[in-house]
């Protein structure tokens, strides 16, 4: 029986040497040790062996038996880093190949303008306020002093839903909702971003859809003399400290007395030139201090508070500031136009 079990022995380990696979080593295990091998086959067989070949068999069995599986087991080890080695050869990767870039999208210019003005007014303690683009009558019109007659409601200029609904026309009425929440008790002090509607034929300077900025700021003693610093300083920081502004007499229905907003000419100094039309000024937004009947509308008592407003075009802005010269380059995504605001 020893010698039948140095047989085994020699058989298996030879299996082992040669095998090239890690399935070749599965089959000598199973084949020597598994439960029907050979081995187990001796071992089983004991029982009938005399007490004194009885320990010596049992011993050579186990030694056999390790043998075989420490033979199987190096093997493994030796195949299992081989197979590790040739994928990591056949898989290397070159890492001083260059990556491929990714193109890096940027904002748009309308949404990194409107950035800009909202962190300046910011700057100066306004807050930001927002509220719905389709309106009613009320609050786009009559809340803001502009009676049923006024020519600004005809169905020529606005996008009327029903009689009584529309897109708004500007984004004042959310200065007058705004005002109400506030329950005449002041300062309000907000600036409003938002899309408007307007029932215009689109060219290089007029669009049916386009961005407005406008602030409000109502408290106790509020004067003129404080529109002017808010409004130099907004223009200063946005176009540059060397600018000048002059307010020019104007008309609006929400604000009285009124005033257009205008820098001087980059471009000429105030020489006169194309851009400025020879008068050497650029008009940039409308102003003035708010109506006493919109105050009221608002719930504010024009006898205690007064304010005042204003409100640009945040297009205008940016052609302005980049010297874009159509309107509908912001609308028609081409990536030429926009790419170039990173
Ligand atoms: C309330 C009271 C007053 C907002 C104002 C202007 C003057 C103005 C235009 C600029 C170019 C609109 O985009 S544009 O066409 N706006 O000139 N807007 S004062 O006045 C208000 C707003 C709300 C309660």
């Amino acid at each position: 029986m020893i010698d039948r079990l140095e047989e085994l022995q020699a058989e298996a380990l030879e299996k082992v040497s040669q095998a090239e696979e890690l399935k070749d080593l599965k089959d000598v295990r199973v084949a020597y040790l598994g439960k029907k091998g050979p081995i187990t086959e001796v071992l089983k067989g004991m029982g009938k062996l005399s007490n004194e070949e009885r320990p010596k068999v049992g011993q050579k069995a186990n030694e056999v038996r390790d043998a075989i599986k420490d033979a199987i087991e190096v093997k493994e080890a030796r195949l299992e880093k081989e197979a590790l080695d040739q994928k990591l050869k056949e898989e290397s990767i070159d890492v001083t190949l260059p990556g491929r870039s990714v193109r890096r999208g940027n904002r748009h210019p309308l949404t990194s303008v409107t950035e800009t003005l909202e962190d300046i007014f910011i700057g100066m303690g306004f807050s930001i306020a927002e509220g719905p683009e389709v309106e009613t009558d009320y609050y786009n019109f009559e809340s803001l002093n502009l009676p049923k007659d006024h020519p600004a409601r005809d169905m020529q200029d606005t996008f009327f839903i029903t009689p009584d609904l529309l897109l708004r026309t500007q984004t004042s009425p959310v200065q007058t909702r705004t005002m109400e929440k506030h329950e005449g008790q002041g300062p309000v002090k907000i600036i409003c971003p938002g899309k408007v509607y307007r029932r215009d034929e689109d060219d290089a300077t007029h669009s049916h859809q386009f961005m407005q900025i406008e602030g409000l700021m109502v408290d106790k003693n509020i004067r003129m003399s404080d529109l002017k610093g808010v409004l130099e300083t907004f223009v200063k920081n946005y176009f540059g400290e060397e600018r000048e502004i002059r307010l020019r007499p104007s008309f609006f229905p929400f604000t009285e007395p009124s005033a257009e907003l205008d820098i001087s000419c980059a471009i000429c100094h105030g020489e006169g030139c194309r851009t400025c039309k020879q008068t050497g000024w650029i008009e940039v937004l409308g102003t003035g201090m708010v109506h006493p009947n919109v105050l009221r509308m608002g719930g504010f008592d024009p006898e205690v508070y007064s304010g005042f407003a204003f409100g640009m075009g945040v297009e205008r802005l940016a052609m302005l500031r980049y010297g874009i010269d159509d309107i509908r380059h912001f609308y028609t995504n081409d990536v030429r136009f926009l790419s170039q605001f990173k």
